[in-house]
C-alpha cells in the first residue's frame, strides 16, 4: 500500500516503477481514503503499541493506493525493496531510505507473511 504521505508528493508512479522494475506483477490497484474502521482492522497487531494512535490518524489522513503485487517471493522482495521501517535507518536504494525520513511517514506498507497477505487483501479487495 502506498500510504497518504507517498500519495500526496507525488510518488505513486515511482514507487509502482520500483515494484515493476525488479520483475513483480500488479494484480490488483485501488484507491481510497481509509476510515478509522478500516484502519483499526488494518492495524489490529499494533493496538497496544504508544504509536497506535498516530499511526491510525496518519493513515486515514488523505487517499492511500492499496495493491496486490504476485512475483517470486513477492514478500520478502516488496519488503526488501521497502526499506527499514524507520526512513532515518533504511538503506539508500530503497523506497524509504530514498524518500523518507520520519517513522509514521514511512511511504508505503507491505504485508509481513502469507497470512497478513490474506487477511489484508480481504479488507481491501473483499
Ligand atoms: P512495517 O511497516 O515495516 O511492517 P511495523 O509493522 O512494525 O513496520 O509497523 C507498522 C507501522 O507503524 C510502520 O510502518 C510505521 C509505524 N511505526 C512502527 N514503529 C514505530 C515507532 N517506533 N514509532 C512510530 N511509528 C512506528
Ligand atoms: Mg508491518
Amino acid at each position: 500500500m502506498i500510504k497518504p504521505d507517498a500519495v500526496e508528493r507525488g510518488l505513486v508512479g515511482e514507487i509502482i516503477s520500483r515494484f515493476e522494475d525488479k520483475g513483480m506483477n500488479l494484480e490488483k490497484i485501488r484507491k481510497l481514503t481509509i476510515d478509522e474502521g478500516l484502519a483499526s482492522r488494518l492495524y489490529a497487531e499494533h493496538v497496544e503499541m504508544p504509536f497506535y494512535a498516530e499511526l491510525v490518524q496518519f493513515i486515514s489522513s488523505g487517499p492511500v493506493i492499496a495493491m496486490e503485487w504476485s512475483g517470486e517471493s513477492a514478500i520478502s522482495v516488496c519488503r526488501t525493496l521497502m526499506g527499514a521501517t524507520d526512513p532515518k535507518e533504511a538503506a539508500p536504494g530503497t523506497i524509504r531510505g530514498d524518500y523518507g525520513i520520519v517513522v509514521t511517514n514511512n511511504l508505503v506498507h507491505g504485508s509481513d507473511s502469507p497470512e497478513s497477505a490474506a487477511r489484508e487483501l480481504e479488507i481491501f479487495f473483499g
